[in-house]
C-alpha cells in the first residue's frame, strides 16, 4: 500500500478548548484542516507503533468522512490496530470504556457534544489517552504547538473502509476491527448497578420512565440497556435514532433544549422518571414527575446514596467537582469524612484524581456526572444510578431530593449563559473584573461581604501541574458564590457563563424558585460584571 506525504501549511486557531477542537463543519471541510490536526496529534505521541487506537464519534454530519481520513492517516502512521464503532459510532463514555478494556494506546473521539450538528453547524475532535480520559493540558498544548509548525502529513492511499460490518480485516500492516459500539459498555453497566432490582421496578413496580436520546448517540445504548435488558416497555426511549443533524435541535439536555421532555414531565400524564443525554452521551438531565433535579444536586444525591449501588457500596475514596459546580456535594463529603476536590471546568482535570484513587465520583454543574468506571462523564451511567437509587429506596425523585435537602440543607444554584457575545467585549468584561479583584475583599454588596475575589488557579494535587485563569470567583462570607467564566466549547463569538449559588439551611424555604431565592445575588452579579450594560443584552440566553 502506498503512503503519501502531503505538504501542508499551519492553520490558525487549532488550540483545543475545554473538550477538544470544535469548529463549524465548513472550517473542518477546508482542505488539510482535519489532516493537520490529526497529524499534530500523532506527532505529539511517542512509541505508538503497533499499538491500538480507538476511533468513534457521535454520528453527526462529517463523522463518517472524518473517520475515513483518520483511518488512512493512522494506518500511514503505523498503528497496529484500529478499533472502530460500527457505523462510526461510539458515545464518549463508551469510547473511554473501550480504550480501558482493550488497553488501547489512546482514542480519537469525533464530537462537538451538545452543539448542534449538520452541514452548517459544528464538528469536533479530541484525543483521549490510555487511561480512557481526555488528554491533559500538557498533551493538548503539545498538539497545538505541532499545529503551528506542521509542514506535511502522511496518509495511506487506499479506498474507504466499510464501517458497517462488524469484523476484522487487514489494511497494510494495520488490523481494522469494527466493533459493536454498545456491548462492552452495557457489560460494564451491568457490573456497577443492580440490574435485577431495576428490572423488578419496571416489571412489577409499574414504574414508568421516558428517556430522550435527542436523536443523538445514546439511542442504541439506551434502547438496549433500558428496553432489552432492563425490560422497560418499548417506547421508553424516544428520539432513539442517531441523526446527522440531531433532528435539527441542540442535543443539549437542559431545560431550554430538552423542553419537550420537560413539558411532558410537568404534565398530568408525566411518568415517574425522565432523563435525557447529549450529542455524545456524556451528559444527563434527571427529572421526576413535575420535578427538575439540578445537576449539582444530582451529584450530591448520587454520592450520598453510594451504598445502594453494587459498584460503589464498598465506599468511595473521595469526590471531586468542578469549581463552578455547587457546594452541595461538599456537604455530603464532609458528612462522610471524605475529601472533596475542586478542579477547573472540564473532565480532563478529574483524570489524575481518578487514576490516583483520590476520587471515586466526580461531577460538573453542566449536566455531567461520572465515576472511576471510565475516565469521561457518563450520561446513561447517571440515569442508571438514579434508577438504582429509586428502586432501592422506593421513593419518588422529588422525595429523594427533598429528603436530601432536609438533611444537608439546599444549595440554591443557577447558571446564566450569554451566548455569541462579541469576543472583545467579553474579554473586556473579564479583564475589568480581574482588575477589581484586589480591592474588593471586605467590600459589601447588599448584605453580602466579599471574602475572596480572584481568578481561580488550580494546582493538580497529583502531578502539581498548574492551570491559571480558570474563572473569576467572588466568594462571600456566608458561603454564597458568584463565578464568571468564558466558555471553551463555543464556536461563535464568546459565551459568558455566570454561576450563582446560595446556601439555605431552613427547610421552610426549600420550595422557593431558585431564580427568586437567588434574585439579590443575580443583581449583584450584574453590578460586578456589567454584562447586560456592556453587551446590551436584556437577559441571559439560557438559564439552567
Ligand atoms: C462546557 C461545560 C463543562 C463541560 C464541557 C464539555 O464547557 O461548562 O462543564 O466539561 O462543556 O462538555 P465550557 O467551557 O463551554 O463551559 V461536553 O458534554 O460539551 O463534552
Ligand atoms: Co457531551
Amino acid at each position: 500500500m502506498k503512503i503519501k506525504t502531503v505538504p501542508t501549511k499551519p492553520f490558525d486557531g487549532q488550540r483545543p478548548g475545554t473538550s477538544g477542537l470544535r469548529k463549524k463543519v465548513s472550517v473542518f471541510e477546508q482542505t488539510h484542516y482535519l489532516e493537520n490536526f490529526v497529524q499534530s496529534i500523532f506527532d505529539s505521541l511517542d512509541d505508538f507503533q503497533g499499538k491500538t487506537l480507538v476511533i468513534g464519534g457521535d454520528g453527526r454530519y462529517f463523522n463518517r468522512k472524518a473517520i475515513q481520513t483518520i483511518i488512512k492517516m493512522a494506518v500511514a502512521s503505523g498503528f497496529g490496530e484500529l478499533m472502530i464503532g460500527k457505523g462510526g459510532l461510539l458515545s464518549t463514555p463508551a469510547a473511554s470504556c473501550v480504550i480501558r478494556k482493550y488497553q488501547a494506546f489512546g482514542g480519537i473521539i469525533l464530537s462537538a457534544s451538545h452543539n448542534p450538528g449538520g452541514p452548517t453547524e459544528d464538528f469536533g475532535i479530541k484525543y483521549n489517552i490510555s487511561n480512557g480520559g481526555p488528554a491533559p493540558e500538557k498533551v493538548t498544548e503539545a498538539i497545538y504547538a505541532n499545529t503551528q509548525k506542521i509542514t506535511s502529513y502522511q496518509i495511506a492511499d487506499t479506498p474507504d473502509v466499510d464501517l458497517d460490518s462488524i469484523g476484522e480485516k487487514i489494511l497494510g500492516e494495520t488490523k481494522i476491527t469494527i466493533i459493536d459500539p454498545v456491548s462492552d459498555y452495557a457489560e460494564l453497566m451491568a457490573k456497577l448497578f443492580d440490574f435485577d432490582l431495576i428490572r423488578r421496578l419496571f416489571e412489577i413496580g409499574n414504574f414508568k420512565m421516558r428517556y430522550d436520546a435527542m436523536n443523538a448517540v445514546t439511542g442504541p445504548y439506551a434502547k438496549f440497556i433500558l428496553e432489552d435488558v432492563l425490560k422497560a416497555p418499548k417506547g421508553t426511549v424516544v428520539n432513539g435514532e442517531p441523526k446527522e443533524d440531531f433532528g435539527g435541535g441542540h442535543p443539549d439536555p437542559n431545560l431550554v433544549h430538552a423542553h419537550k421532555l420537560v413539558e411532558y414531565m410537568f404534565s398530568d400524564d408525566a411518568p415517574d422518571f425522565g432523563a435525557a443525554s447529549d450529542g455524545d452521551g456524556d451528559r444527563n438531565m434527571i427529572l421526576g414527575r413535575k420535578f427538575y433535579v439540578n445537576p449539582s444536586d444530582s451529584l450530591a444525591v448520587i454520592v450520598a446514596n453510594f451504598w445502594n449501588a453494587p459498584g460503589y457500596d464498598r465506599g468511595l475514596t473521595g469526590v471531586a467537582r468542578s469549581m463552578p459546580t455547587s457546594q452541595a456535594v461538599d456537604r455530603v463529603a464532609r458528612g462522610m469524612g471524605m475529601s472533596c476536590y475542586e478542579t477547573p471546568t472540564g473532565w480532563k482535570f478529574f483524570g489524575n484524581l481518578l487514576d490516583a484513587n483520590k476520587a471515586t465520583i466526580c461531577g460538573e454543574e453542566s449536566f455531567g456526572t461520572g465515576s472511576n468506571h471510565v475516565r469521561e462523564k457518563d450520561g446513561l451511567w447517571a440515569v442508571l444510578y438514579w434508577l438504582n437509587i429509586i428502586a432501592a429506596v422506593n421513593m419518588s425523585v422529588e422525595d429523594i431530593v427533598k429528603a436530601h435537602w432536609k438533611k444537608y440543607g439546599r444549595n440554591f444554584y443557577s447558571r446564566h449563559d450569554y451566548e455569541a457575545v462579541d469576543s472583545q467585549i467579553a474579554n473586556e468584561i473579564m479583564d475589568s473584573m480581574r482588575a477589581m479583584a484586589a480591592d474588593s475583599v471586605g467590600k459589601f454588596f447588599g448584605d453580602y461581604e466579599v471574602e475572596t475575589f480572584d481568578d481561580f488557579k488550580y494546582v493538580d494535587p497529583v502531578d502539581k501541574s498548574e492551570s491559571d485563569h480558570q474563572g473569576i470567583r467572588v466568594l462571600f462570607k456566608d458561603g454564597s458564590r458568584i463565578v464568571f467564566r468564558l466558555s471553551g466549547t463555543g464556536t461563535q463569538g464568546a459565551t459568558i457563563r455566570v454561576y450563582i449559588e446560595k446556601y439555605e439551611p431552613n427547610v421552610g424555604h426549600h420550595d422557593m424558585d431558585p431564580q427568586e431565592a437567588l434574585a439579590e445575588l443575580i443583581e449583584i452579579a450584574e453590578n460586578i460584571s456589567g454584562i447586560k450594560a456592556k453587551t446590551g443584552r436584556m437577559a441571559p440566553d439560557v438559564i439552567t
